[in-house]
């Protein structure tokens, strides 16, 4: 019983261990991006949150413009907002800003990259690949794992 205990423990320290804290999944330039990942999605479910952190490292604001991804059909970068009283997101216009030296999260609630009309459902452990397009740092392809949070 003991031993079952300990196990248990042990594999949630070890799930902790291997969630993402801070590893740079890609860099180019100035820019690093950070800790990867989209949710899984059920069948039939034909859009799917991506989410990291983007670090820029250099001594010029540089801005993420868009996104693709060969898993989706076309992919927006999007704003989580309250509008009276309802929580919606839309497309950021003109695209998302990261300033020198500063990192910037995108998390479930907040800036989010939306795969939409996926080409198949998204299943843990799988690895997508989505390309950030950069106005200074041109266009960086980052690995994306598949996550059920
Ligand atoms: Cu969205």
């Amino acid at each position: 019983m003991k031993k079952i205990f300990i196990l248990v423990l042990f594999s949630i320290f070890m799930f902790t261990a291997c969630a993402p804290a801070g590893e740079v999944v890609a860099s180019q330039g100035s820019i690093e991006v950070l800790d990867a990942w989209a949710r899984s999605t059920a069948d039939g479910q034909s859009v799917a949150g991506a989410f990291m952190t983007i670090r820029n490292t250099g001594e010029a604001a540089d801005r993420l413009l868009s996104a693709s991804s060969d898993a989706a059909g076309f992919v927006e970068v999007h704003e989580m907002k309250m509008e009276a009283g309802v929580m919606n997101m839309a497309e950021v216009a003109g695209g998302l800003e990261v300033p020198a030296g500063a990192s910037l999260a995108l998390k479930p609630g907040g800036y989010h990259i939306m795969l939409i009309d996926l080409n198949q459902p998204l299943a843990q452990g799988q690895v997508i690949t989505i390309t950030l397009e950069f106005e200074q740092a041109g266009a960086m392809v980052v690995p994306v794992q598949v996550v059920n949070p």
